[in-house]
């Protein structure tokens, strides 16, 4: 039997999906996507589950587009009609990138190594970008004919400002990790040897957290980059009043009164 194209493992209430086409660095296959949109939809249906953790299988984390995918792979046979590379996005990275951005829980990227492409774009619809020292982060869209996908060319000016992102995705240069946490684009980059650790200790301490405040925390704060500031003031207080009726808020705020460790549940 072949080995499976995502990987799952639940430690406590932490679920780690890991793509897994070591080979190809694990760039995106038709049938990686339908992997991984599977173990998400999986995870956010699972009670169990209060953080998610996507990372690569050996020396890379993902590569982007498999460009040898016979989905997208260039015919070069003369008069063959074009692969709809479109298509490809409106079926596979456009509900990623919603998936992702989604989700009921808290989503890590744990970047191990290089993120190319889509693969780079991914990591950044998440909500804490981790990286290893020795990951790089690469545009790589431009030296192919292609713009930046994934949400792309929507992310990045939102992240590091237009100077920057323009840069990033023309040049298609190799960022390293730590450069990517110097301008805003990661959450934290850190030592090889410590990676795992840190990982496992920031997804273990996010699962401990008020899990439903957490992920509309990301939905306000994608929505109000939209809104004016009174829009924003708005959709904070109906947020902030639908939390202060649930079981975490009444837990965490009687728990900080009587001096105890609070036990989140919603979610
Ligand atoms: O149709 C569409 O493209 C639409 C979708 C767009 C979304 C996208 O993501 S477009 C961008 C696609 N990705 C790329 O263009 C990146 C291509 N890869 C690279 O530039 C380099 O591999 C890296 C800079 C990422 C890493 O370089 P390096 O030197 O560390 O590794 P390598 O030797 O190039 O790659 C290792 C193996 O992985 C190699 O296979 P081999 O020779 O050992 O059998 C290489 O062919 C394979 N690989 C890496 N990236 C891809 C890939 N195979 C297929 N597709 C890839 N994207």
């Amino acid at each position: 039997m072949s080995e499976a194209l995502v990987l799952s493992a639940q430690q406590g209430a932490v679920r780690t999906l890991t793509l897994n086409r070591p080979a190809a660095l694990n760039s995106f296959t038709t049938d990686m996507h339908r992997a991984l949109r599977a173990a998400l939809d999986e995870a956010a249906a699972d009670a169990a589950v209060r953080c998610v953790v996507i990372t690569g299988a050996g020396r890379g984390f993902c590569a982007g587009q498999d460009l040898s995918d016979p989905a997208i792979a260039p015919d070069l046979t003369p008069g063959a009609t074009p692969k709809d590379i479109g298509r490809l996005l409106d079926d596979h990275y456009i509900p990623l990138a919603k998936r992702l951005r989604s989700m009921p829980v808290p989503v890590i990227a744990a970047v191990n190594g290089v993120a190319a492409g889509a693969g780079a774009n991914m990591a950044f619809n998440c909500d804490l970008v981790v990286a290893a020292k020795s990951a790089s982060f690469i545009q790589a869209f431009s030296k192919i004919g292609l713009i930046p996908d994934c949400g792309g060319t929507w992310l990045l000016p939102r992240l590091v400002g237009r100077a920057r992102a323009i840069g990033l995705a023309m040049t298609g240069d190799k960022l390293p990790a730590e450069e990517a946490a110097r301008i805003g684009l990661i959450w934290q980059v850190v030592d090889d040897a410590a990676f795992a650790d840190t990982v496992g200790a920031l997804a273990q301490r996010l699962a401990g957290m008020p899990t439903k405040a957490l992920a509309e925390t990301r939905r306000a704060m994608d929505a109000a980059v939209e809104l004016g500031f009174d829009d924003g003031l708005a959709l904070e207080a109906r947020v902030q009043g639908e939390l202060g009726r649930a079981h975490d808020y009444l837990e965490g705020a009687s728990a900080f009164l009587q001096k105890r460790a609070p036990q989140y549940k919603d979610r």
